[in-house]
Parts: C-alpha cells; sequence; structure tokens
C-alpha cells in the first residue's frame, strides 16, 4: 500500500533547479540515453572533426568546436554566423542524430516550451585548462526558443551573470548528465565556464563535452 505515500506526486524524474527566470537545470537528464549520445557523437566527429577556431580578434578559441544540425556556428576572421556548410570539409553538417533530437525535445519540454525543434547543434569540447569566455548568445534569430545544453564528461564550473557583463556571475557545477533549459527572460543573460579542472572521467577520460541546441533560423 505505497500508492497512497505518493499522492499529488506528479514529478518524481531528475532534480530541476531554478537557475534564473527562463533556466532550469535539471540534474542527470541525459544519463539514461548517454550511451547512445556518445555513439552518435562518434559518428559526427568522423565526419566534423573538432577543431579550434578563430574569433574575429585573430585569437584561436581554447575550446575545440563542431555542430550537427541543418546549421553549424562557426567564427572566424571575418566573424561570428551559422553556416550550413562546414568550412574544413566544404560539405554540409552531419544530420541531428534521433536521440540529440528527442533529448533535447524532453529536456525543452521539461521547462515549458512546447514544439521545439532545434535545427543546430554546436558541440564543445574541453580539455584541462579550456575556458569559455563571458559571452551572450546572440546570434540566433529568434530568441523565444530555448537553447538546451548538455554536459558530458569532467565536470566544470559554469559562470551564469546577467543582462550586463558586470553583473556577478552565480557559479554551478555541471556534471555529466546534467541539462540546462534556457529561454525567456534570461535568454541573453552573459555566461561562460571557468577554465576546465585536470581528471579523469570514467566514460570520457580527461575532457569535457557540451551540446548546445538552438534554433538559429
Ligand atoms: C558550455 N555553454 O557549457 C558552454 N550557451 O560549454 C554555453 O555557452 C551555453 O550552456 C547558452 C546556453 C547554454 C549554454
Ligand atoms: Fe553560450
Amino acid at each position: 500500500m505505497t500508492a497512497d505515500l505518493f499522492e499529488g506526486v506528479t514529478d518524481i524524474g531528475p532534480s530541476c533547479e531554478m537557475m534564473a527566470e527562463g533556466a532550469i537545470l535539471l540534474r542527470g537528464f541525459a544519463k539514461p540515453v548517454e550511451d547512445a549520445l556518445l555513439a552518435a557523437l562518434r559518428e559526427i566527429v568522423a565526419q566534423a572533426p573538432f577543431r579550434r577556431m578563430f574569433t574575429p580578434g585573430g585569437h584561436q578559441m581554447s575550446v575545440a568546436m563542431t555542430n550537427c544540425g541543418n546549421l553549424g556556428w562557426v567564427t572566424d576572421r571575418s566573424g561570428y554566423r551559422y553556416d550550413g556548410i562546414d568550412p574544413e570539409s566544404g560539405k554540409a553538417w552531419p544530420a541531428m542524430p534521433a536521440p540529440f533530437r528527442e533529448l533535447a525535445q524532453r529536456a525543452a519540454e521539461e521547462g515549458g516550451f512546447h514544439g521545439y525543434s532545434p535545427d543546430a547543434c554546436l558541440i564543445n569540447r574541453y580539455e584541462p585548462g579550456a575556458k569559455m569566455s563571458l559571452h551572450q548568445d546572440k546570434d540566433e534569430k529568434d530568441f523565444a526558443a530555448p537553447i538546451v545544453s548538455v554536459s558530458l564528461g569532467l565536470p566544470a564550473v559554469f559562470m551564469f551573470g546577467g543582462a550586463k557583463r558586470s553583473d556577478k556571475p552565480k557559479r554551478y557545477r555541471m556534471e555529466h548528465g546534467d541539462v540546462v533549459v534556457w529561454g525567456g527572460p534570461s535568454r541573453l543573460f552573459f555566461h561562460g565556464v571557468a577554465p576546465l579542472a585536470d581528471g579523469e572521467h570514467a566514460v570520457l577520460g580527461r575532457r569535457r563535452i557540451n551540446l548546445t541546441f538552438r534554433r538559429a533560423r
């Protein structure tokens, strides 16, 4: 007779934390599908290898990147943009695999965003020491759609600031399987990743992989 003990409990899934209005953190949400994600990732990387891109200012990023989906985020001396073609291969980016899309859609649903249809997935690879400076994600056309961010591998400190660059960021430890759904009022908040501490992850070794799904067009 345990049923009445759980009466009224509608959410028995992973813990859900509110980071700001419009931004929720789903701890462990990607864990059940990690094998499918990593198998799909291997195929993407075979077609579109990770590369360290250059900023418009001429600095090489410490984070290595690739993409899947109809569009990919790229940066070079001419600026930041979404492009359907991988500049390294001259071919389209690999298609977004079903396990990627399905996870992003389920997470968005959890955050109250119905009918999420990402057309781009930026894949970031951090090795020890790699970092991402505070930035806004504002190269997308439609800020009504959320960004869904999936952390895999070594833990990282995610810095989540405010609408102004000078707003003091809060720090969140993102672990393997954690998912952030981020839209609404905080969609344009500044954020970044602190230099990755060295370590050894059971599945991914000395790296962190982050998938960010976007509706770019
Ligand atoms: C990262 N993430 O976690 C970098 N941007 O490696 C991002 O820059 C990011 O996680 C927008 C929304 C969610 C994110
Ligand atoms: Fe970002």
